[in-house]
């Protein structure tokens, strides 16, 4: 076997170059005049998979070999962004690829465009899910991420000439998908249906229909490790293609309705929404990816045994459930060992409870998911056998421990009454050997709110583990400006593997002349950001004004309805003279948010800042000074410019709503200062940076939990606070609307009746702090140094820490040897 890759390849830019044509001669086959950008993004894509293979064998065969546990990291998103970058900068390849593209006459940057971004996650928790597995190929552990080949990502999102959103399919495998390898050989069997019948005294279940799972890999590079990971990703087919008897009678849809229903599985990423249609579907696409990964695992970890001794699978690998979605692979993984294996029910669940680790994402309880008793036993009838059984055994144990009948009953696994259902995460709480939230705060409330029980009974279970990003993405290739500066500062690179370095950067902060540098990187990050804007969008970005973003999926909890109230309150005031235009401090306000095509008044809020913009933009009177642009289709790659670029970060969530947030550390990380309420991650990061350099606003958990206690009127606030009422007033009366006073009507009705994330209630505080922001940007100096602190504090934000901790809390195991 051949060594690890090199971490600086030695590869020369004139043999990449060759390589590149090679490609596109044998795998394209066009020559390098006829090749247009994208047929060499395929072949310099196709080149640089071939330097990774060694890699990655080896590290195949040394996981198998060796004696360190893997990881299975479950999920049923991963959010990936575009690869080729990160490739190169992985594979040391980066240099070799700009002058080998240029010497073939094409510019780089057309060249990595022509990539089409897949967008196989909503948001935090699936780009979380793609920083993890970029971190633990970095640190060399052996792993493997598992989910589902989505035909279809998250929607391409649009807006009308009324402003509101569109969805259109996301179709992102139209064009060539280079770096996903498929491979029909290590193909799985999914069953679903049909019924379990008594056969020599044992349980065995009939399915009705089976699915072929085919994975698809994709190599997962380590940054200066040598390690190459594998993201499997699977896709449904049909065993019964076509049913040819069916078409020779003419009845050409029906013959196809199998392979159609067998590729409904992996056709579409679920919108994390509240609607009930596809539920069914929703848990046939959990269950497939759960059973073909941990069939899978078995495959690799017991080749060619026909009798693997199965009581040491713990010791090969255990599986992280990335929130309640794969939750149903510990049923799964018992049916496997019982039925499959032969194993007898406390062997089997000393294994199981052995092999699986719960991480929650949410306070929400809606967001906590329910399966009707219904649809788990139609489609998987053994399943819903082993979870009865799992709930008795834990309400047996749970009588032994307590008197409390009333605790007994709250706990229960399958709930009675009209609709019986299966709670995912107490199943996940009760099997799972650790449970974590993922910021401190989280933590804490998942113990002493959400899964109170279960943490009162096994404390030992529960842990946090703050998130985290990855730097070689978020900084290194979103933000090269800075981290050229970051290592001339620190006079070592090494920041980029060890991001707790970038403490020592402290000092410079009162170094005049690195701040003016640091200044200098930002404003040039502006100026990309607005050419990048004008070209894909057509925006006018005036780039000496403040960027003052908020991107993140439009939800109430988030609060996007308050930043834009403030902003309507702003320009009101501009508008009748009680701020005198002269001190207003320019602002550029950017949104990107993308809404569950269900959700009514998320939808609602996208079309009042669209046309909030609209009012604002146009009116010469605050123009230069306030001006909103909502670039659509917020992705990875929009964010990538737009984080750099930004100076005050927006996360005002309300306090005890959102679970972490990781783009707030991205932005803490590129050099903004965050306006935000103690809410998720933001409460560490102000800890880290300190309060002196982080705007703090806003009710805090236990003022909000008081609050509803007490019962909350949100028209008191509005009576209160003139700007407030006057900006909810020019909402109802039709100022964004054409003087239409019925367009936002359902949501003033919200603001005024319900405002259940008080929205209304943190107003007059959020408004305060603008002064603050302002007196602050009006002295750059003093901003970037700031800002500086920011970037210096938040090295404990590296997904490398977050996966040391789940190594060292959770998974109990550590890079390859
Ligand atoms: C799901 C649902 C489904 C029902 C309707 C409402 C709703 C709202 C949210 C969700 C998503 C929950 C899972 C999730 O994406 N959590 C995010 O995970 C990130 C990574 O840990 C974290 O930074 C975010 O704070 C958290 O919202």
């Amino acid at each position: 076997m051949t060594e690890l890759t090199a971490p600086k390849s030695s590869v020369t830019a004139a043999q990449f170059a060759d390589e590149i044509r090679n490609e596109l001669k044998y795998t394209q086959g066009v020559t390098p005049e006829q090749a247009k950008p994208a047929d060499v993004y395929v072949a310099a894509a196709t080149a640089v998979r071939k330097h990774l293979m060694d890699s990655w064998m080896k590290t195949q065969q040394d996981m198998i070999n060796g004696n360190t546990k893997a990881v299975g990291y479950l999920s049923a998103e991963f959010l990936m962004g575009k690869q080729l970058r990160n490739a190169l900068l992985n594979s040391g390849l980066t240099e070799q690829f700009e002058a080998a593209v240029k010497e073939l006459g094409f510019d780089p940057q057309q060249v990595t465009d022509a990539e089409y971004e897949p967008g196989l996650g909503n948001g935090g928790l699936g780009r979380l899910a793609a920083c993890f597995i970029d971190s633990l190929a970095s640190l060399g552990v052996p792993a493997f991420g598992y989910g589902i080949q989505y035909r279809y990502g998250i929607f391409r999102q649009e807006f009308d000439e009324e402003g509101r959103q569109i969805e259109r399919p996301d179709y992102w495998l139209t064009n060539e998908d280079p770096w996903g390898h498929i491979d029909y050989e290590r193909d799985q069997r999914v069953s679903f249906g049909g019924e379990v019948v008594e056969e020599d005294g044992k349980r065995v279940w009939k399915p009705s229909w089976s699915v072929r799972a085919i994975p698809v890999d994709y190599m997962v590079p380590g940054y200066e490790s040598g390690r190459v990971n594998t993201l499997r990703l699977w896709q449904a087919r049909s065993y019964d293609e076509f049913d040819l008897l069916t078409f020779n009678k003419s009845e050409y849809l029906d013959a196809v309705k199998p392979q159609v229903k067998a590729e409904n599985i992996s056709k579409i990423l679920y919108p994390e929404d509240s609607t009930e249609v596809g539920k069914e579907l929703r848990l046939e696409q959990q269950y497939f990816f759960a059973s073909a990964s941990i069939h899978d695992a078995i495959r690799v970890f017991y080749p060619n045994q026909d009798k693997p001794d199965l009581t040491t699978f713990p010791d090969k690998i255990c599986f992280q459930l990335n929130d309640t979605h794969p939750v149903i692979g510990i049923p799964e993984l018992m049916r496997i060992l019982l039925d499959e294996y032969g194993y007898d029910w406390d062997t089997a669940w000393n294994i199981t409870t052995k092999t699986f680790n719960y991480t929650c994402h949410t306070l929400l309880p809606e967001a906590l998911e329910v399966w009707p008793v219904a649809l788990i036993s139609k489609l998987l009838p053994r399943h819903m056998e082993i979870i009865n059984k799992i709930n008795d055994q834990f309400m047996h144990e749970l009588e032994e421990m307590t008197d409390d009948e009333a605790k007994v009953e709250r706990m229960r696994i399958v709930t009675d009454g009209d609709t019986p259902s299966v709670r995912m995460a107490y199943l996940a709480s009760y099997a799972g050997e650790h449970v974590n939230g993922v910021a401190e705060l989280h933590s804490q409330l998942l113990k002493d709110v959400t899964l109170r029980d279960f943490s009162d009974l096994f404390p030992k279970k529960f842990t946090n583990v703050t998130n985290g990003v990855t730097p070689r993405r978020f900084m290194k290739l979103a933000n090269p400006g800075l981290s050229d500066l970051i290592t001339e500062g620190l006079g070592t690179d090494k920041w980029l593997e060890d991001l707790e370095l970038l403490k020592n950067l402290e000092p410079l902060a009162q170094d005049d002349e690195f701040v003016k540098k640091f200044a200098q990187v930002k404003y040039d990050n502006k100026i990309k950001f607005a050419d990048f804007a004008k070209r894909e969008y057509g925006f006018d970005i005036d780039s000496s004004t403040m960027f003052d973003t908020m991107i993140k999926r439009l939800h109430e909890y988030k609060r996007q309805a308050l930043k834009i109230l403030e902003v309507i309150a702003t320009y009101a005031d501009i508008k009748s003279g009680k701020v005198k235009i002269e001190d207003v401090t320019p602002r550029t306000v950017i949104f990107g948010a993308k809404a569950a095509p269900g959700y009514y008044l998320a939808k609602m809020t996208i079309q009042l800042i669209n046309n909030v913009a609209k009012v604002i933009n146009n009116d010469p009177d605050v123009m230069g000074k306030l001006k909103v642009v909502f670039p659509w289709n917020y992705n990875i790659r929009v964010a990538q410019y737009l984080i750099p670029a930004t100076e005050l970060d927006e996360q005002i969530s309300q306090a005890g709503k959102e679970a972490s947030g990781t783009s707030n550390m991205k932005f803490a990380l590129n050099g903004a200062l965050t306006v935000g309420t103690l809410d998720g991650a933001n409460v560490e990061i102000r800890e880290r940076v300190g309060a002196d350099n982080f705007f703090l606003f806003g009710m805090t958990v236990d003022e909000v939990e008081k609050m509803y206690a007490d019962g909350y009127d949100p028209a008191k606030y509005y009576e209160a606070d003139p700007r407030l009422k006057a900006a909810i007033d020019m909402v109802a009366k039709g100022t964004f609307s054409d003087g239409d006073e019925d367009t936002y009507a359902p949501l003033v009705s919200d603001w005024l009746t319900k405002d259940w994330f008080m929205t209304l209630a943190d107003f007059t505080a959020y408004h305060d702090i603008q002064s603050e922001i302002e007196t602050l940007y009006g002295d750059q100096l003093e901003w970037n140094r700031k800002a500086i602190i920011n970037v210096a504090n938040s090295g404990y934000f590296s997904s490398d820490r977050s996966i040391e901790d789940y190594l060292e809390r959770v998974w109990m195991t550590g890079p390859l040897k």
